[in-house]
């Protein structure tokens, strides 16, 4: 560990280090000290199952709490924000057809593989300026074992609304967390209530909310169970990305015409007036993805699904879970024009497509799916696909 020589970075170093991150493109950069903050609150989040299926933050709820048992020896928090605000056009607009909602985060190349390129570059000014060896720092974007929200709060960066969300004073609900843990000592930015935090352990959520509750009510699932908290299983988030099975079929008409994601809690935020289009030095929008018509998405095959979707985080979903939402979206768009797409894939070969089409044609079609599903209901064997069908043993 070369740091234990090295000066702590304070003062005029600090700020350079701080408008050398900015010239990175992190368009917010803030410090933290890296001690394990009180409290137990994402234990009591598993605890109370709102982490739905992801097994990957059980697994990891020690690191998550602990910095220390990431990189051993961590003392310092680099908190990055990065700006994805396009405007207000991106992401609303609607598509050639008809209305269809992606959450504006996924209209770009994938934002782990960009942001991640900046990290790597800030890597290496910790090594090349400030005296860190390559063993004394890690870098996250998203998939580390770290609390990025929290982490953010402490070091001021924003405060955590009741949507959950890390708010910025200079840039709304639109902001990319990554962060940097490193074993050098950097003197720490103030969160922005010092005194709460001394008084609680951390801040509590909706520290600059007021009495505002806009998000709490907007949430078209009611996924929030208090304010500041996401029960994972109702969030339309999580049911249309995380989620790789069945979704629940009594959140389908609240997913209305988000195919992808949703941006509810966040639109309604009146914070976003201080929202600013973005520098997007790491960020490359990919708007057009936007413009795709439902059709085009109900019909797409595996090869131009993979070439439409190439370098975007809509890969991971795979097909057969951009069909599923797709299904979800067309049986609450009400469109009789897609019955005939919607009838071939309740006869797809993945069950799964096969359960969400069948629920949009009768979504759609009412007491005439009966007979417009006649075939796919005699062919069918899979128990889930069958409950979906009229007349069956699960209705
Ligand atoms: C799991 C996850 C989800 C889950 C669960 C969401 C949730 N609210 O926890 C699902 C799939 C639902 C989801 C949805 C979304 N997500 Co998400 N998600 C994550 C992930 C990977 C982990 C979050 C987590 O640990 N949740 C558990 C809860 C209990 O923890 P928490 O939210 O951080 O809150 C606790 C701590 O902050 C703690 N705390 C408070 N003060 C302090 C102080 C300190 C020092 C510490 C350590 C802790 C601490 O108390 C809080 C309450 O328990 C993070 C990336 C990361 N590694 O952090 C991205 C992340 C939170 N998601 C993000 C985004 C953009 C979204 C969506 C907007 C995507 C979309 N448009 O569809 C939605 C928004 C939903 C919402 N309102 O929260 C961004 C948020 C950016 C921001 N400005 O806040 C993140 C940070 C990814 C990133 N790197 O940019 N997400
Ligand atoms: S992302 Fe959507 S579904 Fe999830 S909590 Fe926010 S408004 Fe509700
Ligand atoms: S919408 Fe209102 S309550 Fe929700 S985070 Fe924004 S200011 Fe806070």
């Amino acid at each position: 560990m070369t740091t234990q020589a090295c000066p702590a970075v304070t003062g005029v170093r600090r700020e350079k280090l701080r408008e050398q991150l900015q010239a990175l493109g992190f368009d917010a950069v803030r410090f933290a000290t890296a001690t394990r903050p009180a409290g137990e609150s994402l234990r009591q989040w598993i605890e109370a199952g709102h982490h739905a299926d992801m097994a990957w933050i059980e697994r990891t709820v020690d690191k998550r709490q602990n910095p220390d048992l990431v990189l051993p020896g961590a003392r310092s928090v680099i908190l990055l924000g990065v700006n994805y605000w396009s405007g207000p056009e991106i992401g609303n607009r609607k598509s050639k057809s008809e209305n269809l909602a992606w959450a504006r985060y996924v209209l770009h190349t994938d934002y782990h593989d960009t942001i991640k390129a900046g990290l790597a570059e800030a890597g290496r000014l910790l090594e090349r300026e400030h005296g860190a060896a390559a063993t004394d720092y890690r870098y996250y974007v998203d998939t580390g074992p770290v609390l990025e929200r929290g982490w953010a709060a402490r070091s001021g960066l924003g405060f955590i609304g009741k949507n959950a969300i890390l708010i910025s004073r200079d840039y709304g609900n639109w902001l990319f967390l990554a962060c940097i843990l490193t074993r050098l000592e950097i003197e720490a930015d103030e969160p922005l209530r010092p005194e709460s935090v001394r008084a609680n352990g951390h801040e509590p959520a909706g520290l600059l909310c007021g009495k505002c509750t806009r998000c709490l009510d907007a949430c078209p699932t009611q996924a929030f169970p208090q304010p500041g908290v996401v029960d994972a299983r109702r969030c339309i988030s999580y049911q249309t990305i995380e989620n790789k099975g069945v979704i629940p079929r009594e959140l389908r008409q609240g997913i209305g015409t988000r195919i992808y994601g949703c941006d509810v809690c966040l639109e309604v935020c009146p914070w976003n007036r201080f929202a600013q289009e973005g520098r997007r030095v790491l960020l490359t929008v990919r708007g057009e993805i936007a413009d795709l018509p439902l059709l085009e998405i109900l019909e797409l095959t595996p090869v131009r699904f993979a070439a439409v979707f190439k370098g975007t985080a809509v890969k991971r979903l795979k097909l057969s879970g951009l069909l599923r939402n797709a299904c979800v979206v067309a049986g609450n768009s009400g469109d009789r024009t897609l019955l005939p797409v919607l009838v071939r894939l309740a006869q797809h070969e993945l069950p799964l497509v096969r359960a969400h089409a069948v629920w949009a044609v009768r979504q759609i079609a009412g007491a005439e799916a009966d007979t417009l599903l006649a075939a796919a209901r005699s062919a069918e064997t899979d128990a889930t696909v069958r409950a979906e069908h009229p007349c069956s043993d699960g209705l």
